[in-house]
C-alpha cells in the first residue's frame, strides 16, 4: 500500500489542508495519523461512492 497523500506534522491549533484525488473505482481508503502511539485511535475510513446523487434517491 502506498501513501496517497500527508500533511506536514502540525503543531496544537495549526491548520493544513490537504487534497487528493480519490480512486476510480468504489472502495474504502484507509487513512491515519503518524504521529507515535496515535495510529491507535486516529485512523479511520474514507468511502468512495460512485456517486452522491445515487445515494440520495
Ligand atoms: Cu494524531
Amino acid at each position: 500500500m502506498r501513501t496517497a497523500a500527508s500533511t506536514k506534522m502540525l503543531e496544537p491549533g495549526q491548520k493544513q489542508k490537504l487534497t487528493w484525488t480519490a480512486p476510480k473505482q468504489p472502495g474504502k481508503v484507509p487513512f491515519l495519523c503518524t504521529f507515535p502511539g496515535h495510529w491507535v485511535r486516529m485512523k479511520g475510513e474514507i468511502v468512495v461512492r460512485e456517486s452522491f446523487a445515487a445515494d440520495a434517491r
